[in-house]
């Protein structure tokens, strides 16, 4: 099918952009053609069997009377045909569109099984603006990736409904408090792009975007080295730990006593 031939990268991998892209492409160029038959078997009809005063355009034609009812014709073998070619055109598109947004829903997955890489960054929206997390622990307002990497989005919201997109490279997915939405893609060229949200969400709705940089893997890989987590350096994670534990200390003594009273 047209579009299969559209670049994978040096990965290899088809990111659902290419996979999207070759979609609209065979959608295009189906609907195109169905058109081009349809209209040009359309004038050439409207032409042939044009009003002419004098002429019969087809006068070797049988034609019913008013009142008989019209018999033989071509058995309905027209019909048949436009409506076969119709069938076969729909449901291809059907079982093709289908088995693409399967590969676009497993790859991710597929490639870690396989013991490809794939990063997973976890996406937080919140009103204004987006943070990301990254497996090591370390935040960002920019979201950094590597070149031809499975890059595997994990999206959620901190307040509203947002929708975080990334247009130049195909990836969109909801962020909804309390629930994770995935999408993923591959860079295949370093480069800035950036994010948006598509959900609109209040009024900075329209300045909540981000800057995505996509680096070499060589250049990634020196920048994520000196990433840190977020709490590591911040002695307010042990403080909030601690008081985690006092309160927890007093609920499991309180708790006995609970429990006799209870019958
Ligand atoms: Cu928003």
């Amino acid at each position: 099918m047209a579009g299969d031939t559209v670049l994978a990268g040096a990965s290899g991998i088809r990111a659902p952009a290419e996979v999207f892209n070759s979609i609209f492409v065979a959608f295009l160029g189906l609907g195109t053609l169905v058109g081009v038959v349809v209209i040009s078997y359309t004038l050439y009809n409207a032409y042939r069997y044009r009003y002419r005063e004098d002429e019969d355009p087809a006068p070797d034609v049988d034609r019913p009377e008013v009142g008989e009812l019209p018999e033989g014709g071509g058995k309905g073998k027209k019909l048949f045909l436009s409506f076969g070619i119709s069938a076969f055109i729909v449901l291809s598109l059907v079982i093709w569109t289908y088995a693409s947004l399967l590969y676009v829903e497993g790859k991710p997955t597929e490639v870690q099984q396989n013991g490809g890489d794939v990063m997973t960054v976890e996406v937080d929206g919140f009103r204004f603006g987006w943070q990301f997390t990254y497996p090591n622990g370390a935040q960002a307002s920019t979201l950094r990736v590597p070149t031809d990497t499975v890059i595997n989005l994990s999206v959620t919201s901190q307040d509203v409904f947002h929708n975080f997109g990334i247009p130049d490279l195909r990836a969109k997915a909801d962020a909804i408090p309390g629930q994770t939405t995935n999408a993923w893609f591959v860079a295949d060229d370093p480069g800035t792009y950036q994010a948006n949200c598509y959900e609109i969400c209040g009024e900075g709705h329209s300045g909540m975007t981000a800057q995505v940089e996509v680096m070499n893997e060589s250049a990634f890989d020196e920048w994520y080295a000196t990433t840190e987590p977020a709490n590591a350096s911040a002695s307010n994670g042990t403080a909030t730990a601690s008081d985690g534990t006092a309160s927890n200390a007093t609920a499991s003594a309180l708790a006995p006593a609970h429990a006799g009273g209870a019958p």
